[in-house]
This record gives structure tokens, sequence and C-alpha cells, in this order.
């Protein structure tokens, strides 16, 4: 089965310092534990029971997109080793599996009838989740467009939004009578901005206008695909969008670097809070990118439809960053006569992604949602991080880094819990060791190693402490 047994305890123990002890202890004792994955990332099987090719399966075939020339073809073979992955989290005793439903296999033309053979893959997931007595959370897009809808325009076309409404009713119709919790959309500032303006993810586009369309055209596919769940839905759900969101925090108090990190603030987290919660674009975006000759192409009614009532609200966090409005020459102006706005260290430790590990920057963000944003429950969806694993004879990894990154997040979310934010749950970043889009298999951000020669999964000193946390919780 290729799956190393979950030991009982780890060779190696792990304690976290006390104060973040006390913290983690304090978390409510019906706290949502779970674990995350998304289908490029995880299925392989790209071309078996009618899946048609993504945007990343043609990315990945662009010449120096992709570290090692990597893609998803095989990635962790979970296509058929799902029911050995499901016990491991069963194993593992966390109650929430988060996965992501390949657009391309469940309709593989982006348009069009269910694919039965596709939808059942999902289908068989969810029914072994719930015999192993874990909650199946579906997210439906995880950056995977079909490749059909990209050669017809992709996000930047307003067109995409309304087949992605069709798509998630096909899902949410096979899916809904055992399937409680739905988020539309993964990280949307990934697929607009890495996507269609700095062209380092699938569909590799360079083109901030067509970006910024993307943005509204994600946001606009999340309300009618929300609308229209609610609607068909015979019984309570929850529906949702995860956002990535982090922390800007001004590099001083002068004026050019609180206003890098408003703009900073503004693209990455207020353009997606605002419309989604109260119905309208924040105006100093608006105002930044009228400088930068960019319009967002809203039509009547969009907004109301954008705005849809959710009922929780997924935050992916990783780190924080702190902005200066000068260069390096002191001027708050470049050449193109805009705003300067760059990144400055925050000088932290930091992970094989070299992003800095801020944990603070969690609680800040958290506390400051609950306040601007209030009455919207949040799960954490994904925290984590990468790092240089180095397995032992036996595979195992001690992974001290990661465990001890958990720990420090997982204490700032319970302090954000005591500052009054509403979050119901946490989950971690990633099941598997899998495919890191354009950092291929390099980056390891799994709990649970897995040997890509042999395919066998081996639980690392970091899932192994998350396991006796949630166990240690829900026994309270
Ligand atoms: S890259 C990213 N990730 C990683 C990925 O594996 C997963 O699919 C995503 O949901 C881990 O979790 C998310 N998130 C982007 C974070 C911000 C990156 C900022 C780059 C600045 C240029």
């Amino acid at each position: 089965m290729n799956t190393t047994a979950v030991p009982t305890t780890s060779p190696v123990a792990f304690t976290a310092p006390a104060a973040e002890q006390e913290l983690i202890s304090s978390l409510p004792s019906d706290f949502r534990w779970g674990v995350a994955t998304s289908a490029y990332q995880i299925e392989g099987a790209v071309d078996v029971d009618g899946r048609t090719p993504s945007i990343w399966d043609t990315f990945c075939r662009v010449p120096g997109a992709i570290d090692n020339g990597d893609h998803g073809d095989v990635a962790c073979e979970h296509y058929t080793r799902m029911p050995a992955d499901v016990a491991l989290i069963k194993e593992l005793g966390l109650d929430t599996y988060r996965f992501s439903v390949s657009w391309s296999r469940v309709q593989p033309h982006g348009t069009g009838p269910v694919n039965p053979a596709g939808i059942g893959f999902y289908d068989r997931l969810v029914d072994e989740l719930l015999a192993q007595g874990i909650d199946p959370w579906v997210t439906l897009y995880h950056w995977d467009l079909p490749q059909e809808l990209e050669d017809a325009g992709g996000w930047p076309a307003r067109d995409t939004a309304y087949k992605f409404a069709d798509y998630s009713m096909l899902v949410f119709d096979a899916l809904s009578d055992r399937v409680n919790t739905w988020t539309t959309l993964n990280e949307p500032w990934c697929s607009a901005m890495l996507g269609y303006a700095y062209g380092v993810h699938a569909p590799g586009r360079k083109e901030y206008p067509a970006a910024v369309a993307a943005v509204h055209h994600l946001l606009l596919g999340h309300g009618l695909a929300t609308e229209r769940m609610r609607e068909a839905a015979t019984r309570p759900i929850d529906i949702g969008i995860t956002l990535n969101a982090a922390t800007a925090y001004p590099a001083s108090d002068a004026e050019p670097d609180l206003e890098a990190a408003r703009r900073a603030d503004g693209m990455g987290a207020r353009i997606y809070l605002d419309p989604l919660v109260h119905g309208r674009y924040p105006a100093d975006v608006i105002a930044d990118l009228a400088l930068e000759g960019v319009e967002i192409p809203v039509r009547d009614g969009d907004l109301a439809t954008i705005s849809a009532p959710i009922d929780v609200l997924g935050i992916n966090y990783y780190f924080s960053q702190k902005f200066t409005g000068y260069d390096e020459q002191g001027r708050t102006v470049g050449d193109d006569g805009l705003p300067i706005s760059r990144t400055l260290p925050l000088n932290r430790p930091r992970t094989a992604m070299d992003w800095e590990i801020v944990p603070e920057g969690f609680t800040d963000l958290l506390v400051r949602i609950s306040k601007d944003y209030p009455g919207l429950p949040m799960v954490i969806t994904e925290n984590g991080s990468a790092y240089d694993d180095v397995p032992d004879e036996t595979g195992y990894v001690v992974d001290e880094g990661r465990t001890s990154y958990f720990a420090s997040h997982l204490a700032a979310v319970a302090s954000a819990i005591n500052q009054g934010a509403d979050i119901r749950g946490y989950l971690a970043w990633s099941l598997l060791d899998n495919f890191e889009w354009a950092y291929g298999y390099d980056k390891r951000f799994g709990i649970v190693r897995v040997d890509y020669e042999t395919q066998t999964r081996i639980p690392k000193q970091s899932a192994l402490y998350l396991r006796d946390v949630a166990i240690q919780h829900r026994s309270r």
C-alpha cells in the first residue's frame, strides 16, 4: 500500500515554547482540525477517464516555466491511491479534508454535460471520507482552468465567470447531498496576478489590464456560483471563498511608506474583501488603478452578485511583508511616473520558499478582518511551510522547522480568537508533499513525505504533532 504506518509517538519529541503551548490550549474544543490539498498538485492521471488539458498541463510544457521541467502528469498518484490517502488522514486524527475538483475531469471542454467518469472519482472520494468519519470540504477551483476556456479568453473574458457557475452546478448537483462545505475559489489573487500579470503561473500572461479584468471575473464567477448553489440547496450548507491574505506593514510612519503599505493591502486584500462583503470596490484602489490607466470592468448588477452572502471566509496565510514607498535613491516616484512600492526584509528566519516567518502578521490580519468585516466566521483553510526536509534511513523526517511553524501559527490563531476574531478551524497545507507549481517537486509543504520514486507516504514529525494537538483538543 506504500503507506508507512503512523507511529504512536514521534521518535523525536517536539515541545512548543510554553507561551505558545498555553495559547494553543486555549483554542476552542469544537475547533475543526484538518488538512488541505488541490487536484493538479496531487492527482496525476492527467489523461485518463476523459480528462482534457488544463492551463497547468499546457504551462508545464513551456520551456523554463517550471523548475526542473516538472509537471503534474504523475504527481502523488492520488487518483489511484485515494483510499490509502484517506485512511492516512483518518490515522492522523484529523476531522476535515479540503480538496479541489479538477474542472477538466468533470466537464472536459469547460462547457457541456458532466463527464460521469470524472465526477465519479470525487463521488468515491466523498464516500470514502464519510466512511472514515472525515468531513469533506470541496474547493471548486484551485487554479486549473480547462485549456479550451483559456483559448476562448480565460478569466479576463467575462464569459468564463458564467462558465464557472455552470461547472459549479454540475459538481454541486453530484455531491451536495453529502458535502456540507463549499469553497468557490482558492486564492483568486494568485489566479489573476501570478497567472495574468506576472506570468509566473499558468497561463503565463503578463498583461496588467487583463489581470485586473480577471480579478473582477473571478469574483463575478464566485458570486454567480454562490447564488445558484444557494438556490439549489435542499438543506443547510456553508458556502465561501478562500483568500490568501497577509499584513502589509509600513516601513515607517513616513507618508510614502504608509501609502505603499496601503496600496499593497488594497491590491492584495481589500480589492477582494470589499466587494465580497460591502458590495463595492475600494475608492482608493480604483484611484490607484486609474493612475495606471486601468479600469475594473464592472457592469450593472455585478456587485450585488459578488456580495451574495457567504457563510465562511477561508483564509490562507503564509507570510507578511514590510513595504516602503522609497526607492534606493530615496525617490518616491519612479521613471514611469508611478509611486514607488517595494518590500524590505523584516529580518526574520525564512522557509525554503524564502518567505519570512511572521506569525504576528497572522494575528494582526485575523483581528483586522474581524473588525473591518464583522459577522463573517473564518476558517484557516491553509497554513504551512516548505522546508528542505532531510529524511533518515527509514524515510522519517524530523521537520522541526515545519513543526515549530505550525506551533507558532496555531498560537497566532489562538491569540486572534482571544482578541475577538471568530475563527472556527485550522486546515494545514498540505497532507502530502506535492507539485508546488512553478517550483515543481523541489519545494515540500507536506506533513507526510512522498518518496516520488516509490510513491511511499511517510508521516513526518509535524504530522504527529498536529495529530496530537487535534486529539488532545477533541478529548477536552
Ligand atoms: S504559492 C501559494 N500556495 C502554495 C500552493 O501550494 C497552494 O496551492 C496555494 O493554495 C501553498 O499554498 C498556496 N500561495 C501564494 C502565496 C502568496 C505568494 C506571493 C508571491 C509574491 C510574488
